[in-house]
């Protein structure tokens, strides 16, 4: 009869394309070889590596679901999936330089900017070469960025934006930046600024306790100039980013699955390895118990990430999907990170061990990208038809 596989239960690896499986493999090879013995003094030192964009861009991991016209890999969201889960197994920090490249502003630009726009940016975004951010965040509006104050006014040849977006991932080392503003018809509009133009600056954001390798910053625009061919010609309202957040959302759902089996498997070998009261800690039925927990928890959200990837490739998914993958994944890692980290007692506590690294990402990244809080309340309207954040 057939075995059981611990750390696969349901047998993905079954379930993927031998191309899928490629993929996935060079994500991890490249995240195990050259992310993984930086991570801790670069977590340590608030240090962000900026040759990470073009290391990823060699190997085509940034804007994977790009065609290959535009310089992406034109691979499927599965693939996109499995590349989070493998860099996040690392650190959230370096899927979120990732992910902000490609599905937030290599995707915008693909769905929305002119053909001119496209051949511009993307090529140099995929290489790595130009490193992009995205602005929609703002001090006064967060979850409700459809009441957000960055105005573009219109001006002979283009427009006028001015406001400040704040906890922007990249922004102080980004080439490129994708900003939301509203029109002079209050219509929220896109736009594609770069670094050295006129009245545009990114303050550090210092002193995070999580997400330390990956660079946060502000946005400050003070009536910076973006011509009429930087603006997207269609795309009006909350749909434009929102059409992102879908994307990076998904990717963060598998991304998080990666840093909790980080976490699960860290306590699993500890406390084998580790011995009190004269046996190995996992001879106790309280450890065996929250190992199975994690078992579960992870088991069963990596099968609901890889169904919503396969609706996504099939055009059949609809966004709410995205809201409970992204809430499930971000809330369960969270939990199995701070049990892992209690099952390591004082080591937990380490830097040198990562599951606490882990653990303080985790609360970022179930914050951002829409927190835990407002993905219920996304699927609660979906659910009741009645809206409960807002009138
Ligand atoms: P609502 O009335 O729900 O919708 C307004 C318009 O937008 C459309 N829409 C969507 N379109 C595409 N995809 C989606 N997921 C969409 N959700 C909504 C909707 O159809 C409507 O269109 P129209 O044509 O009728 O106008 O808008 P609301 O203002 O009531 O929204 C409330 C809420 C809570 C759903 C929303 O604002 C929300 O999701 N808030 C969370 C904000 C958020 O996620 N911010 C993320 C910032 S970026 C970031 O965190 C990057 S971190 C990345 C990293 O480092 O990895
Ligand atoms: P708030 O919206 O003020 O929420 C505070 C609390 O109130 C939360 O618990 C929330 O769930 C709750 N809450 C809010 N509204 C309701 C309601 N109606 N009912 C019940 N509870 C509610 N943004 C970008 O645009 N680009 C980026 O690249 C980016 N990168 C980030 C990187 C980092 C490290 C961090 C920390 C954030 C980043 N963000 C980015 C911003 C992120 O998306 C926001 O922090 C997030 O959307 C939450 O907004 P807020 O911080 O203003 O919290």
């Amino acid at each position: 009869h057939a075995s059981f596989h611990w750390d696969d239960p349901l047998l993905l690896e079954q379930q993927l394309s031998g191309e899928e499986r490629l993929v996935r493999d060079s994500a991890a090879a490249y995240a195990r070889d050259k992310l993984a013995p930086r991570v801790l003094m670069s977590f340590r030192n608030e240090q962000t590596d900026a040759g990470i964009f073009r290391e990823m861009g060699a190997l085509g991991l940034l804007g994977a679901t790009i065609p290959e016209a535009y310089g992406g890999a034109g691979l499927n969201y599965v693939s996109y999936g499995l590349i989070a889960r493998e860099i996040e197994r690392i650190d959230s920090g370096y899927r979120s330089m990732m992910s902000v490249q490609s599905s937030l502003v290599m995707l915008p630009i693909f769905e929305f900017g002119s053909e001119a726009t496209r051949q511009k940016y993307l090529p140099r975004l995929a290489s790595g070469e130009l490193i992009g951010c995205f602005g929609l965040t703002e001090p006064d509006h967060g979850s409700d960025p459809g009441s957000m104050a960055a105005r573009a006014r219109k001006v002979d040849g283009g427009y006028q934006l001015t406001g400040n977006k704040m906890w922007i991932t990249n922004s102080p080392i980004a080439d490129v930046f994708v900003v939301w503003a509203k029109d002079d018809e209050g219509a929220i509009r896109g736009f594609v600024l770069e670094k050295s133009w006129k009245g545009l600056s990114t303050p550090v954001i210092h002193g995070k306790v999580g997400l330390r390798t990956s660079i946060t910053g502000e946005i400050v625009m003070d009536q910076v100039f973006c011509p009429e061919e930087n603006a997207f010609p269609e795309v009006r309202g909350l749909k434009g980013p929102f059409t992102c957040l879908n994307s990076a959302r998904f990717g963060i759902a598998w991304g998080a699955l990666g840093a909790a089996e980080f976490c699960w498997h860290a306590a699993r070998r500890y406390t084998m390895d580790r011995k009190q009261f004269g046996r190995p800690l996992a001879a106790n039925q309280l450890v065996q118990v929250k190992l199975v927990n994690m078992q579960t928890e992870i088991t069963m959200a990596l099968q609901g990430c890889l169904r919503l990837g396969r609706m996504k490739d099939e055009g059949s998914a609809s966004v709410e999907i995205t809201s409970i993958m992204k809430r499930n994944s971000c809330g369960k890692a969270l939990d199995i990170a701070r049990v892992a980290r209690d099952m390591l007692g004082g080591n937990g506590i380490s830097d040198e061990f990562g599951v606490i690294r882990h653990l303080v990402n985790l609360e970022v990244v179930n914050t951002y990208e829409g927190t835990h809080d407002v993905h219920a309340l996304i699927l609660g309207r979906a659910q009741t038809g009645i809206p409960a954040f807002a009138n």
